[in-house]
């Protein structure tokens, strides 16, 4: 063992070199896929890619473990190495906190089938904050600690064996000045750090504690003009739900699409006895029903006591009348690109619906509006925004995501 472990310190420096560059371009792998698969803004750009640059992630995730335990089998000899160092010894240790707590959240997400929505809530929100929390820092890190930083510019000049570029300019630099140049080019970095990302890391908080203030700005800003409004039921407002916990991140694989009565319809059609259309003067007088209910999306995050009120999916295939050959019902966006399907068993569920206001409120173009698919005992991934056409098939359809590599099985 000892003799393992001796042959294994052989090189010591080096290898520390070694693995600290290794560690760095993982690092800059991490950043950049995880940078692409947070928020909603690449995700129509991205398309099968998404799924692609999701195991690059996990994959790349779970070998950042080898770096660490390869560490910590050199940090005793290190440890010592940094006597007195306490700057160099606090970073060692954040760093390997932000590894680790990364490596655990990101297994819980990766897992999320067999957590569940607690767990992966919990670990999304650690997550994304050990990235908030931890990227500024390692980018303040790589920046303030680069060589042209950190040497003092006589030496940085011996050693390359340049001319002194650095005395002609300043011909006589005091120690003193030399370190408030550093101090202030690292204050700036510091700065700009916080200028830049400040405000986003603020929103992203106020979402986390959800207060429930995005919603009520995206119902403002709601793209959408139907008249009339539909009217909430006394059940729907005040929500008896309570109003929903939680905030949705706004996903779209697609611009957001705005509707007015001239371009809005809905439409039940296929293997059906009678088709039927829609428009949105008929479609606000169709009786509607409300219920309370979780919104879960695979990537991590919830919302809870959503009080829904719309049309049971039920209601409308009764209507129509659904043919002996039908087995499967399709659900078309209007977007023109999503889609996504239920087994017409699956369809029949009792709180499957066809929703119209959202805690009392029309829902926000942002988030379906104005007519969009509940389905709550799935993931949010059959929950189709921007609802406009119900077709009853034979075959088997395969959605959007699911082509794209969901699960077809999207059971919470
Ligand atoms: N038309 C359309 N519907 C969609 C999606 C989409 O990109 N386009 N994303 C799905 C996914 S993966 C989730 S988690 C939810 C997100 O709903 P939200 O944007 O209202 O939060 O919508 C689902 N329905
Ligand atoms: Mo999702």
């Amino acid at each position: 063992m000892s003799n393992w472990l001796a042959s294994l310190r052989k090189g010591y420096g080096k290898k520390l070199h070694a693995l600290h560059a290794w560690n760095g371009w993982i690092v800059v792998i991490l950043t950049i896929s995880g940078l692409l698969l947070f928020g909603g803004f690449w995700r129509g750009i991205l398309g099968e890619g998404r799924v692609w640059i999701r195991w690059i992630h996990i994959v790349v995730g779970i070998a950042s473990l080898l770096p660490v335990v390869y560490y910590l089998l050199l940090a005793g000899k290190h440890w010592k190495q940094l006597r007195g160092k306490s700057s160099q010894r606090a970073n060692v240790i954040v760093v390997l906190a932000l590894l680790v707590g990364w490596l655990l959240s990101g297994l819980l997400l990766w897992q999320f089938r067999l957590v569940g929505p607690g767990w992966s809530n919990g670990a999304l929100l650690v997550h994304d904050l050990l990235t908030w929390i931890g990227l500024p820092y390692i980018i303040y890190h790589s920046i303030t600690r680069a060589k042209w930083l950190k040497e003092e510019p006589h030496r940085r000049t011996v050693k390359s064996g340049k001319p002194d570029k650095e005395k002609e300019i300043h011909p006589a630099v005091s120690p003193g000045a030399l370190y408030s140049r550093r101090a202030f080019i690292k204050t700036a970095i510091g700065a700009g750090l916080a200028i830049t990302l400040g405000p986003s890391f603020l929103r992203w908080v106020g979402n986390s504690i959800g207060t429930g203030a995005d919603i009520e700005k995206l119902v403002e800003s709601d793209a959408n003009n139907l008249i009339p409004a539909p009217q909430p039921l006394p059940a729907s407002l005040p929500p008896t739900g309570g109003g929903g916990r939680g905030s949705f991140r706004v996903y779209t694989v697609t611009q957001i699409p705005s509707f007015n009565n001239s371009n809005w319809s809905f439409a039940v059609d296929g293997l059906v006895d009678k088709k039927m259309n829609y428009n949105w003067e008929q479609f606000v007088k169709l009786a509607r029903k409300v219920q309370v209910s979780d919104f879960h999306c695979v990537t991590g995050w919830s919302v809870y006591s959503n009080t829904w009120e719309g049309i049971p999916l039920k209601q409308f295939l009764k209507e129509a009348g659904v043919q002996q050959q039908a087995k499967n019902v399709k659900f078309y966006s209007g977007d023109g690109v999503y889609t996504d399907s239920l087994t017409l068993e699956q369809a029949d569920m009792d709180d499957v619906m066809v929703a119209v206001l959202h805690d009392g409120k029309p829902i926000p173009s942002d988030l379906g509006g104005p007519v969009r698919l509940i389905v709550p005992k799935m993931y949010a991934y059959k929950s189709v925004k921007w609802l406009n056409r119900i077709e009853l098939i034979p075959d088997e359809h395969i959605g959007y995501w699911e082509q794209r590599g969901y699960s077809n099985d999207a059971w919470v």
